[in-house]
């Protein structure tokens, strides 16, 4: 990666609507204090903070803007009596999704600091306009403990953070598929994932209809995953910890990004949810599931990516200092996020 290339610290959702969950709404805040602007700026990188406005970047080449996508708390919503969330989550993921656009129309690398994995719905449709625009090819890599593709109909918790990878293949809530516009925004074929140990055998729908046969948006997410070829046998498109195990970290990341060479992506966004790092190195998030990958192997996803012409955007999702300790995550991401732009050892 040339590190002479202006890129673009930007922008910030705190997405958080979930009661049960407070706190995630401030993980973009505790990445801040971890330091990440410092550590971007001292490899070399222009660094435009859009919650804070360009008066602490130095860049000056664009005028200040002051970017911060607030969403309606969880509280908030309550005492307006809005139980459905769905309505505040696509308000900001539309300003979410604009702003994306916005950035890389300007040749500028979003790195989007969350906050609610919900966010993801946002970035892929500002990409994905984006890559239309540009004639690009968009491949996501999705680095998770949870494969956060359930839909209305087989979710029995509701939350949206767990569907973000079936909205934008174009699954779910008409409000969330028609974030940026009414069209799927990856073809699955170009989703890959790494890190999966937590996901869903039987749907809601299965639950209350023993016997039957579910239809695409009813199955579970693990039947999703098999009717899309990303089930956990698969060699090149959905690593789960067992194979990263058995192949090693190396191997796992490489065939990934071979995979998205060979069906000729020239975008690659990679969605990093910090909950797939073990919950011994990064405690503060939304959802932690033990045996997840280790600080090297995070790392070293994060050092391949770096490497690779193709990687144009990145968002970190879930950080959550309530749960964390002493900001240990958020420096955890920090120094992902530092690895992902070129920061090398030696
Ligand atoms: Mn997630």
């Amino acid at each position: 990666m040339d590190l002479g290339v202006e890129r673009k610290i930007s922008p910030d959702t705190g997405t958080d609507v979930n009661l049960k969950r407070r706190g995630v709404d401030m993980g973009p805040s505790a990445l801040r204090m971890a330091g990440l602007s410092e550590q971007l700026r001292h490899l070399g990188h222009t660094v435009i903070d859009m919650e804070v406005g360009a008066a602490n970047g130095d860049s000056g080449k664009r005028p200040a803007q002051i970017i911060d996508i607030p969403i309606e708390t969880a509280e908030t919503l309550a005492a307006q009596g809005n139980i459905d969330h769905r309505d505040a989550i696509a308000d900001a993921c539309n300003k979410l999704c604009r702003t994306v656009e916005d950035c890389l129309s300007h040749g500028e690398f979003p790195l989007v600091l969350g906050g609610d994995h919900a966010m993801a719905i946002g970035t892929v449709a500002g990409i994905a306009n984006h890559c239309r625009q540009t004639n690009q090819k968009l491949g996501v890599l999705w680095v998770d403990a949870h494969a956060d593709i359930n839909t209305p109909q087989s979710s029995k918790s509701q939350n949206v953070h767990g569907m973000p990878v079936a909205v934008i293949i174009g699954q779910g809530d008409l409000r969330l598929t028609s974030v940026g516009g009414n069209f799927p925004k990856l073809d699955p074929e170009c989703l890959v994932y790494i890190g999966l140990r937590d996901v869903e055998h039987e749907s809601e729908w299965q639950k209350n209809h023993p016997g039957q046969k579910p239809n695409t948006e009813e199955m579970s997410e693990v039947d999703r995953l098999k009717a899309l070829g990303l089930h956990g046998d698969s060699e090149t498109r959905s690593f789960t910890m067992s194979k990263v195990d058995e192949l090693g970290i190396s191997e796992v990341i490489s065939r990934s990004l071979e995979h998205m060479q060979k069906i000729g992506v020239t975008y690659l966004h990679v969605s990093f949810d910090l909950d797939s790092v073990d919950p011994i190195y990064a405690p503060g998030v939304g959802t932690p599931v033990p045996g997840g990958l280790t600080n090297r192997e995070a790392h070293s996803i994060m050092e391949a990516i770096a490497l690779s012409p193709i990687f144009k955007s990145l968002e970190i999702a879930e950080v959550n200092p309530i749960l964390d300790e002493r900001n240990k995550s958020a420096e955890l991401a920090v120094d992902l996020i530092a690895s992902s732009m070129g920061k090398k050892i030696l």
